[in-house]
């Protein structure tokens, strides 16, 4: 298919209006798993840009694709700089997991062009880890509570608090919009440990 031709009639689907084509074809396109920005590429450093129009056709693709990759790396967040496109759009998600076997089951939740209202004052840290620096966990503090504003893939506003691992990973991903990874955020190199080290922690 010519994917400068290509439209999308369902979050799954894409019509073929290619012009060089006269049949008409319909050809299926599945979310796509993209390659993953590892710590040093410069994507990571940079701000991202504003998204003007979250209903648009780019915006789902980005967001479907987002959602395999975060899935195929066994991730809980995923920002769109880590695949490459500066733009302030990210994945949140939670599941109870060996460190925070509290942490809430919640269906990822696409943000857009966010905003951090407020943060408690009160400071945990705890362990991260990120997708764009595979092999290390850190134990990072971060408010415990925050309240944030963002729009929806359709483009609504929404105004929400979240607390626990979930304002964790949202602060984390929110970073990613910055140019900010969680190792900026450490108080000391030595809370930095290896992932095998952290799983015989776990263990
Ligand atoms: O640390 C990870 C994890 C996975 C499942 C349950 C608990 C933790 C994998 S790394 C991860 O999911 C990052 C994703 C990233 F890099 F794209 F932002 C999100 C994250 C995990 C833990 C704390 C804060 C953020
Ligand atoms: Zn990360």
């Amino acid at each position: 298919m010519y994917a400068g031709f290509r439209r999308r009639r369902s979050p799954f689907e894409w019509v073929c209006a290619c012009p060089y084509l006269s049949t008409g074809c319909t050809e299926i396109t599945m979310a796509q798993v993209r390659q993953i920005a590892q710590l040093g590429q410069p994507v990571l450093r940079g701000v991202a840009s504003r998204v003007s129009l979250p209903a648009s056709d780019e915006v789902r693709t980005l967001v479907d694709d987002m959602l395999a990759t975060m899935r195929e790396a066994n991730g809980v967040g995923i920002a769109a700089p880590q695949v490459f496109e500066p733009l302030a759009v990210f994945i949140v998600a939670s599941r109870p997991n060996p460190r925070y076997p509290n942490a809430p089951l919640m269906e990822p939740e696409v943000v857009v062009n966010p905003e951090v209202m407020e943060q408690a004052e009160a400071v945990e840290k705890g362990w991260e880890g990120c997708l764009s620096i595979p092999g290390i966990r850190g134990e990072v503090p971060r408010p415990t509570q925050v309240r944030v504003r963002y729009q929806t893939l359709e483009g609504a506003t929404v105004e929400k608090e979240f607390d626990g691992f979930v304002a964790r990973v949202f602060l984390h991903e929110n970073d990613h919009l910055h140019g900010i990874v969680f190792l900026d955020r450490l108080e000391t190199t030595r809370d930095i440990i290896t992932e095998k080290e952290f799983q015989a922690r776990m263990a």
